[in-house]
């Protein structure tokens, strides 16, 4: 059973950590600046996330595995050449690559838990249409925690040893749900409230498709592609940092979930890929054209950065290359849609802009990220409707940030609670009047 499976991983990784810390527990990793406690704790390791690693030139790292080698290593959908995120989740999970049967297992689990309460619906029609998709997903969400076993088991008393099994029940219910929550707001806000009934044969990502309303093949591949590559970026990002540090408190994984997508839902998170898309319409509207030459491309870029605001889709606070997402889903591009105007705007954009970052001498890194790419793929088919992109980003998303939370709760990790200091205090100490705590 992959409950059990996962219960000997983390028992065995929990007394390898136990003896590492035994004897290694003193040793020091790096030292902290003044100006990364005011920066955004950039560069600060302080965090441990098992499910995958980012390295700044190379990318994200899934257990070790590249994207490129997780497309030649994970089991295919069937007569497809896309992995499934189902087998990127057990990968995650128990830290080896399944075989077939484990991903037709976990697709199998999905479909049978798939099931959302009538009140989830209820709730979500309560609330205004004009209501952002972002927050209609962590109010969906938030309805759904009434399922959650965690905290009806620590309700009636739960020793620390099994706090990770009832996480691992809500992991299992909550991703298995989240498509279908998705695809009731979307097609609520955006398709005069039509629903579509699951189909319990598709595959997770199938029936995502499926249930929005897109039943094109290329379509479905897009989404196993979409859902494999945005779920995890390490433990640091905001998304994954807000989903362990409220899991911390013990708070359940509906509440620690939805913590974490209120954080994707941020412009400089995952709610740049809505801003992607909405900034090169409105280029289009000012330019007049559906496909601006470089040269126009590079005025609106200077007029944007000349506006006070940033250039969606680029930068990142640890990568310092291009995005290996964004190169995946360039490569999407290439085989299904190479003549789309949008998609070939996308590539105009990635000649042009990293100079223009590069020459400003202030940006880390002017290469795009995995927002920059994944809006125009969505508009090819149709779903043209970019305030519904973090839902997508959100549902992907779950498999790494509830994965780490099992491992969290499995491994024992505490409350997260790190020391701040005020501007008083740093100035007293400057002086040499007084010490900061840990130094
Ligand atoms: N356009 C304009 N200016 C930028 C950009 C950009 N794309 N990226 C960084 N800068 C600026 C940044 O605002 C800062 O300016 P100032 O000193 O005036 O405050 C300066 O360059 C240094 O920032 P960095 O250290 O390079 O970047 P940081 O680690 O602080 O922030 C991001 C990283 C991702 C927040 C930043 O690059 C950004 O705002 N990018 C655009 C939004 C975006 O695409 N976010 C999605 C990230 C991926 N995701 O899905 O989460
Ligand atoms: C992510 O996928 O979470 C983003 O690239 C942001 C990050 O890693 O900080």
């Amino acid at each position: 059973m992959l409950k059990d499976r996962f219960k000997a991983k983390a028992d065995a990784a929990a007394a390898e950590i136990k003896e590492i810390l035994k004897v290694h527990g003193n040793k020091v990793i790096g030292e902290v600046q003044l100006s990364q406690i005011y920066q955004g704790m950039r560069g600060i390791t302080g965090l441990v996330s098992e499910t995958s690693l980012l390295d700044p030139q190379e990318g994200i790292r899934f257990r070790g595995y590249t994207i490129p080698e997780l497309w030649e290593k994970l089991p295919k959908f069937k007569n497809g050449s896309e992995p499934m995120p189902e087998g990127l989740f057990y990968l995650m999970l128990i830290g080896e690559l399944p075989t077939d049967e484990d991903v037709a297992h976990i697709t199998s689990v999905w479909q049978r838990r798939s099931h959302v309460p009538s009140h989830v619906f209820d709730t979500l029609d309560a609330l205004p249409v004009h209501t952002h998709p972002m927050t209609m997903f962590v109010i969906g969400v938030m309805a759904l925690q009434t399922e959650s076993y965690f905290s009806k088991a620590y309700a009636k008393g739960l020793n620390k040893k099994d706090y990770w099994e009832p996480t691992f029940d809500d992991a299992m219910v909550l991703i298995a749900r989240l498509p279908r929550i998705a695809a009731y707001i979307y097609r609520r806000k955006y398709k005069n409230n039509e629903h579509i009934e699951p189909n319990g044969l598709l595959d997770w990502s199938g029936n995502l498709a499926h249930m929005l309303g897109y039943e094109d093949d290329k379509f479905k591949k897009l989404m196993r592609l979409y859902m494999t590559i945005h779920a995890d970026h390490e433990g640091g990002n905001v998304s994954a940092h807000a989903t362990h540090l409220v899991g911390s408190a013990l708070a359940d994984p509906y509440l620690a979930y939805a913590a974490g997508m209120n954080g994707l839902a941020g412009p400089l998170h995952g709610l740049a890929n809505q801003e992607v898309v909405k900034w090169i319409f409105e280029m289009q509207e000012a330019l007049g054209t559906k496909q601006p030459t470089k040269e126009q491309i590079a005025e609106y870029v200077k007029k944007t950065l000349s506006e006070g605001k940033v250039v969606p889709g680029y930068g990142h606070a640890v990568l310092r290359q291009t995005d290996p997402r964004f190169i995946a889903q360039m490569a999407f591009g290439k085989e299904h849609m190479p003549d789309d105007p949008l998609v070939n705007t996308v590539w105009n954009i990635y000649e042009v802009v990293p100079p223009i970052l590069q020459s400003l001498g202030k940006v880390k890194n002017p290469w795009p990220n995995v927002d920059a790419h994944s809006g125009a793929l969505l508009v090819h088919f149709g779903l043209v409707e970019y305030e519904f992109y973090t839902v997508l980003f959100a549902v992907s998303r779950a498999l790494g940030v509830l994965t780490s939370l099992c491992w969290d709760r499995a491994l024992g990790m505490p409350l997260e609670r790190p020391k701040s200091v005020t501007t008083e205090l740093v100035k007293r100490w400057l002086e040499g009047k007084e010490q900061i705590w840990g130094e």
